[in-house]
């Protein structure tokens, strides 16, 4: 009986050394020491043995177990340590190894001015309104009063897109506000960036192609005062809080009264100069109170209403913000101009 528990010492011992893995070693555990192990088939014939005999053999047993026992943790240590290893090696990340360069655009100068007058009106109360670049006259011209025979109409300065003079490039984004007006009771306060088209010739300072941003504001006893203030903000968020405005009378169909909004020349303080070519004044705006035809025209009472509006261009205002000289670089997208934006 000392003979079969020292061969199952040695025999355990050894395959305990060369189990590969922690699931062989559980196998190694259940074989050697479960209770339908060998240690335990060997414990069982104990009462066959003489009483000299018993504790003898029950201490080597005993001793064996402990053998085993420390033999399964000690090769469970190393197995787990090993695993370890391995996994830090093959899941090893260099973190000093230079990432791959990623090539980062830059936003275009109409973009970066479009984005932050939208910031600027968002922040007053102003939601965002689009609409079509392909329009209806009667959205673009007859809603908005300007009367048959304005040269506005003309082929000659509209791309008319059919015939009959029905649909057309827009000229303005006035539309937009007029199907705003027309679906929604006030109070509303919209602003409707987008593109507008008009038959001019190219050169540094036109294009037929260009963006503006209309604004409109309809509620009850909104005034003129209303439309300094707000106009009055933009302004001086883009250009300083000391920017001097002047509101000068002007005439559109689609406001009354109206006016062209300047601001004084930021390069000889009003003393006149190559910049406002001697005015002292920078034309910016236009704006006025919405004509009562035209909320009329829309479904809104005007002797319950009153509202202003006001149109930008974007372009003009991305020339200026960055001493750009000529419009047509903005459309040209050479990459070594559009790189100086970013
Ligand atoms: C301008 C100048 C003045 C304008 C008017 C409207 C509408 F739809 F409410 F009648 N929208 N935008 C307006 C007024 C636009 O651009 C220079």
């Amino acid at each position: 009986m000392k003979t079969k528990l020292e061969s199952i010492r040695e025999e355990s011992l050894r395959a305990i050394r060369a189990a590969a893995d922690p699931g062989a070693l559980d196998a190694l555990r259940v074989q050697y020491l479960g209770k339908k192990g060998s240690l335990s088939a060997v414990l069982k014939q104990l009462g066959s043995l003489s009483a000299e005999e018993r504790p003898q053999i029950g201490e080597l047993a005993n001793r064996i177990r402990a053998g085993i026992e420390a033999a399964l943790k000690e090769r469970g240590e190393a197995l787990q340590s090993a695993l370890l290893e391995r996994k830090l090696r093959e899941e090893a990340l260099d973190v000093t190894i230079p990432g791959t360069p990623v090539a980062l655009g830059a936003r275009h100068p109409l973009q970066i001015v479009w984005d932050e007058c939208v910031d600027i009106f968002i922040g007053m109360g102003f939601q965002v309104a689009e609409g079509p670049e392909i329009e209806l006259s009667e959205y673009d011209f007859d809603r908005l009063n300007i009367p048959e025979g304005h040269t506005v109409r003309e082929w000659t300065d509209t791309f008319y897109l059919t015939e009959d003079e029905k649909v057309h490039l827009r000229c303005q984004t006035s539309p937009v506000q007029v199907r705003v007006m027309e679906k929604q009771q006030p109070p509303i306060r919209i602003v409707s960036p987008g593109r507008v088209f008009r038959k001019d010739e190219i050169d540094a300072t036109h294009s037929p192609m260009f963006h503006q941003m209309e604004g409109l504001v309809v509620d009850k006893g909104i005034t003129m005062g209303d439309l300094k203030g707000t106009l009055n903000v933009l302004l001086r968020r883009l250009y300083g809080p000391d920017t001097v405005t002047r509101f000068r009378p002007h005439h559109f169909p689609f406001t009354e009264p109206s006016c062209e909004v300047d601001v004084q020349c930021f390069e000889c303080h009003g003393e006149g100069c190559r910049v406002c070519k001697g005015e002292g004044w920078i034309e910016v705006l236009g704006a006025g109170m919405v004509h009562p035809k035209v909320l009329a025209g829309c479904g809104i009472d005007p002797e319950e209403y009153s509202g202003f509006a006001f149109g930008v261009g974007l372009e003009r205002l991305a020339m200026r913000r960055f001493s750009i000289s000529d419009l047509r670089l903005m459309f040209e997208n050479d990459v070594r101009f559009l790189r100086q934006f970013s």
